[in-house]
């Protein structure tokens, strides 16, 4: 089956982007610094967890070529893709039996008996599963809901769950409304494309969005112990409730912005049902400023706020939400604009569609919205400061922005483009006439042979 981590991870390994480490490791920060060091290299296997026998998985989304790999498809063309995930939703497959739901084990243990669940981050108050998606029900409209939540490792049968204000928190205060327990399913150790479809700021259930990203029905099951349905091929599902009148103190633990969400109240689960495929993979995910933590998120961001801008301007070629905005702060947008006029419309629409954004860059088709050198020479050189910036103060903020004062921040467009009538001569870069590059390419085995190596090694 195409949908299941295993399948990404032969993928991966088949495309030289994941290794396999067997020395001994602890799951308490070692992992997870393993996977700092090697925070822009391969998707890596932990084959050798000191006490378990479970291996652990992790930067499978350190960058965004890698959902390429893991979905099969060409990087060229990913952006588009991941959007018709939004566009063209398909509905979950229901099947009565799943993997996932192979090996059935006592909800009452202690899960870091049977998984080696790591601590991450230096203050993180324990050992926390970073990349578990929580599925849930609305109990008004029926609509499932599929969201990523830290759960803090509590003791026997119980773990803590940190929800922002999104969905998944709405939907939890709506049982409270009715009074009732929110059941709740965590699916472990997906395919990437599980987890970018989890991150759409979107009304849709993000179980279709899945199914939209994979060209084909996700593979759903029902739970054992709640009425939910939960991807078939996820390594383990824990399953359980949380009482809207219950809450315990959750965190420290660090976050996307590079520091840490303080301990707070937060609601727990009281686990009902643990399950996990033979032989399971442990899935992680290094949060903080980790490049995994951000462009899990970004992916999908990026994918929806290009689906909203080319709705208001067609010509919107790429977006691009920058490593050093936290993925989610700062924008880049690559846009062939049909009028001046257009680029002020695309930074509103892009600040009123995600109210993380605070800083938006608008450059012309030609600049690499993925390429921060080539965005900061769009910025010299096509800019001026009078007439090009938009400063908007009062927007509403999100609660987890280090600025946000009184629930407001200010937001700054740049329009970083030439104006339409600029002269031809603008727009030229700097370089030999194409065909030369073009023949010195064809001969460059030639011109250089093996010299390369040793021209790089002296640089
Ligand atoms: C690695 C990772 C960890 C995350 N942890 C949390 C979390 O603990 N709580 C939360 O509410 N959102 C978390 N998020 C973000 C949500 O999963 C994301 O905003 C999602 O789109 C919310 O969906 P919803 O509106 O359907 O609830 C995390 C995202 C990633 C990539
Ligand atoms: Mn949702």
């Amino acid at each position: 089956m195409s949908q299941d981590l295993r399948t990404a991870l032969r993928r991966l390994e088949a495309a030289g982007e994941l290794i396999r480490l067997d020395a001994p490791l602890s799951w308490e920060y070692e992992l997870a610094a393993v996977l700092w060091r090697l925070k822009d290299g391969p998707a890596v296997l932990f084959e050798d967890v000191t006490g378990y026998a479970v291996p652990v998985v992790g930067n499978l989304l350190n960058d965004r070529g890698k959902l390429a790999t893991a979905l099969g498809v060409g990087r060229d063309g990913l952006q588009d893709r991941v959007a018709r995930g939004l566009r063209e939703p398909v509905e979950p497959d229901l099947v009565p039996d799943g993997p996932c739901l192979e090996v059935s084990l006592d909800p009452l243990a202690d899960l870091t008996d049977h998984f080696p669940v790591p601590r991450l981050s230096e203050h993180d108050a324990g050992r926390y599963i970073s990349a578990g998606v929580l599925i849930c029900r609305d109990p008004e409209t029926g609509r499932r809901n599929a969201a990523i939540c830290r759960l803090q490792i509590k003791g026997p049968g119980l773990v803590g769950v940190y929800m922002a204000p999104t969905h998944s928190r709405a939907i939890l205060e709506r049982h409270r409304g009715l009074g009732r327990r929110m059941e709740v399913a965590v699916a472990l150790g997906l395919h990437p494309a599980v987890l970018v479809a989890s991150q759409f700021l979107t009304p849709l259930d993000e179980t279709w969005v899945a199914g939209g990203l994979f060209g084909e029905p996700l593979l759903m099951t029902p739970a054992r112990t709640v009425d939910l349905e939960v991807p078939a091929f996820a390594e383990i599902v824990l399953e359980g409730l949380i009482d809207p009148a219950e809450e315990q103190p959750e965190g420290p633990f660090g976050e996307f912005p590079g520091t840490y969400a303080p301990e707070r109240q937060n609601p727990v689960i009281r686990l009902s049902g643990v399950s996990s495929r033979r032989d399971p993979l442990f899935q992680m995910i290094v949060a903080g400023r980790h490049p995994e933590h951000l462009v899990t998120g970004a992916i999908a961001r990026e994918a929806g706020l290009y689906e909203a801008l080319r709705s208001v301007a067609p010509g919107v070629r790429a977006v691009r939400l920058t490593e050093g905005g936290a993925c989610r702060f700062h924008a880049v947008i690559a846009l062939d604009k049909r009028s001046d006029e257009e680029v002020g419309q695309v930074i509103s629409r892009a600040f009123a569609e995600q109210d993380l954004l605070k800083h938006v860059v608008v450059v012309d088709a030609d600049i690499d919205a993925a390429d921060p050198v080539d965005v900061e020479w769009a910025i010299a050189t096509r800019m001026r400061a009078h007439q090009d910036l938009v400063v908007e103060p009062g927007m509403k903020s999100n609660p987890v922005d280090p600025m946000a004062v009184g629930h407001t921040v200010s937001k700054l467009g740049i329009d970083a483009t030439l104006p339409l009538d600029a002269k031809a001569a603008a727009r030229y870069r700097v370089d030999v006439p194409p065909r030369v590059a073009a023949a010195i390419d064809a001969r460059w085995d030639e011109i250089i042979g093996d010299r390369t190596q040793k021209a790089g090694r002296r640089q």
